[in-house]
């Protein structure tokens, strides 16, 4: 039978913060993080990779050398922001991973409720929502908006679940569960197949409500034309057998 590993409790937490051009931004998810979930967190995972700034690498070096026990970097060999994470899934230490940004998008303050909710349902994805409070995407442009919702909609109802945002890369896992999946995408189609392929092996996603905010520093990797590449990729799980979603050695790296 085709099954996914479970997890029966929340140890700790290896939060993966890819990096590319954020320098206060990462300061200020950090401190965040440690303020509200320092007894929690097993490790930073920094991912960084040739093209990120010297401005950038020169914070991460310095937030390496006041965490010694916390700060993991890094550089990634995979490409791209899909390459980055999957290493970190690979790296990962603690019982549950974090997948989130360093570029303020993913609110720090909301980690510690993804944290209590693993600790209430540890085999569960814990995933953040912009769509369960209004007012949730700020400096989000309308067409955007209008997009996202659409494409929020016609996924959950091929999907069967009552889900309002499939798209949002601010979510805790269990690490096994991670490192069990045989992941495709190398660029940010990754951060949707990581939510659809756990979706059709049944693993349960609990929402919790969460504001994006557009960053203020840096800009993203992301094109808006790439997005449409997300369709290919739910459709193609959507398509594929169970099997095919988890690696021939479920716990082989
Ligand atoms: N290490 C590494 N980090 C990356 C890479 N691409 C993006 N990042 C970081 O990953 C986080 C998310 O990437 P963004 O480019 O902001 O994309 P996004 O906000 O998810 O996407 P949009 O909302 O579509 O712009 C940011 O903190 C980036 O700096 C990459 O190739 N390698
Ligand atoms: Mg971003």
């Amino acid at each position: 039978m085709i099954d996914y590993p479970r997890v029966d409790r929340f140890v700790s937490a290896s939060i993966i913060l890819p990096v590319m051009n954020e320098t206060t931004s990462l300061e200020e998810t950090v401190r965040i993080i440690l303020r509200d979930a320092k007894d929690k967190v097993e490790e930073l995972l920094i991912v960084v990779c040739k093209r990120t700034t010297p401005e950038a690498m020169a914070v991460v070096r310095r937030l390496q050398e006041q965490l010694p026990d916390l700060v993991v970097v890094h550089e990634q060999v995979l490409p791209y922001l899909g390459g980055a994470v999957r290493e970190a899934f690979n790296l990962a230490r603690g019982s549950h991973v974090v997948m989130m940004a360093s570029d303020l998008e993913t609110d720090p303050n909301d980690v510690k409720s993804l944290i209590s909710g693993a600790e209430g349902n540890p085999s569960a994805i814990i995933a953040a929502s912009r769509w369960l409070k209004r007012g949730s995407f700020l400096g989000y442009s309308k067409g955007k908006l209008v997009c996202n919702k659409i494409f929020q909609a016609f996924f959950s109802l091929l999907y069967g679940m009552r889900l309002s945002d499939m798209t949002y890369a601010f979510r805790i896992y269990p690490t096994k569960l991670v490192q069990s999946m045989r992941w495709e995408e190398l660029r940010h189609p990754l951060l949707f197949e990581a939510l659809v392929k756990p979706l059709r092996l049944g693993v349960k996603v609990i929402e919790i409500p969460s504001v994006w905010r557009a960053r203020t520093e840096g800009e993203s990797q992301n094109s808006f034309l790439r997005n449409f590449v997300y369709f290919r990729t739910g459709m193609k799980t959507w398509l594929a057998s169970k099997a095919s979603l988890l690696k021939p050695d479920p716990l082989g790296r």
